[in-house]
């Protein structure tokens, strides 16, 4: 297995690209200490004529909104960011990748009062293939309600890609990994369905698609692009409350996300989800999916941006 942080390449650390192995911090850094971080995670695809970023300022706009939440300031603008994520793709000689931003406090003071410490900034791209298995996106995955509750609005805003937030997802997703499943379900404090450790969920019923809404799941870029992909085809995608119940008799159910993409689900709690494989209706929009980042869809002008390499 190869080791991630012994990898050749560039990384983006504040400002500038140093070598892959030289992207260090010290160990009294607040962010390793209290998870004070946020970031983004963004997908790079080879299309025709170019490699494409999909959705970089969507996803730019949510970093510096989660930074916003955690009251840190970037010391970048939005354009220096996203120069830095086409760059990143460039300098590391890649044209399919998974590109990984984050901020976090540096190493002035511990103790849990953050804003006297520097915030760091660094971006890194690598070759990151399917997050669910191959065989998931073909197939579908088997996925457990987790014990551990989603977060609380009013504990860890949602809203925010924070990285304290993901320990939830991390307690979660271990659970399901140890007893043999793909991935976690997690459900809000009311019981209700929330979303995966890492992606947004769909459920499929009588040809219409529902979501649970933005109360206590991330606002995901692949879920709002699934929405309007779902629209273009005609479909009505209604955004309300989900119960366990609903998910096990559903006839169709699918994860998005940047690293999950569109992977169905064909069992959750040991129960089938309507066939026991990918549905029609989650076939269809995983093929508009994968058309519109690999630049043939009608929507990939307005999503992509296309790296110029050579140059
Ligand atoms: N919910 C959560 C909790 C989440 O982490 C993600 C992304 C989503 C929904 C989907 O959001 P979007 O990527 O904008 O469609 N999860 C990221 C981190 C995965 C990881 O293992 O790290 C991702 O997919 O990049």
């Amino acid at each position: 297995m190869s080791v991630l942080s012994e990898k050749e390449g560039k990384i983006w650390f504040n400002g500038k690209f140093v070598p892959w192995q030289d992207a260090n911090v010290h160990v009294l850094s607040h962010g390793l200490h209290y998870g004070t971080s946020i970031f983004e995670g963004v997908r790079c695809y080879q299309t025709d004529t170019a490699p494409a970023i999909f959705r970089l300022a969507d996803h730019s706009k949510r970093f510096f909104n989660s930074a916003h939440i955690m009251g840190m300031s970037i010391p970048y603008s939005i354009s220096e960011l996203e120069q830095a994520q086409c760059e990143a793709i460039r300098a590391n000689h890649l044209s399919s990748a998974y590109i990984r931003p984050l901020a976090f406090y540096g190493a002035n003071s511990l103790g849990i009062a953050a804003s006297n410490n520097p915030v760091h900034v660094i971006v890194a791209a690598w070759e990151w293939g399917t997050y669910l298995g191959e065989e998931g996106l073909e197939k579908g995955i088997r996925v457990k309600t987790s014990s551990f509750t989603r977060l609380h609005v009013n504990v860890n805003m949602c809203r925010g890609k924070i990285g304290g937030n993901y320990i939830n997802s991390v307690l979660a997703h271990d659970e399901a990994a140890t007893d043999g499943y793909d991935e976690a379900l997690l459900l809000d404090h009311n019981g209700l369905v929330s979303e995966g450790a890492g992606e947004n969920l769909f459920v499929i019923q009588n040809g219409k698609i529902y979501t649970p809404q933005l109360t206590s799941v991330l606002e995901g870029i692949t879920r709002d692009s699934i929405m309007v992909l779902a629209n273009d085809l005609g479909y009505e995608v209604l955004e309300r409350s989900i119960t366990r119940d609903t998910l096990y008799c559903a006839d169709e159910a699918f994860f998005t996300g940047t690293a999950a993409e569109v992977t169905p689900i064909r069992e959750v709690d040991n129960r089938q989800i309507g066939d026991g494989k990918r549905g029609p209706i989650t076939a269809q929009l995983q093929r508009d999916f994968f058309d519109v980042v690999q630049g043939k869809g009608k929507r990939s002008a307005e999503w992509l941006t296309p790296i110029r390499v050579g140059s």
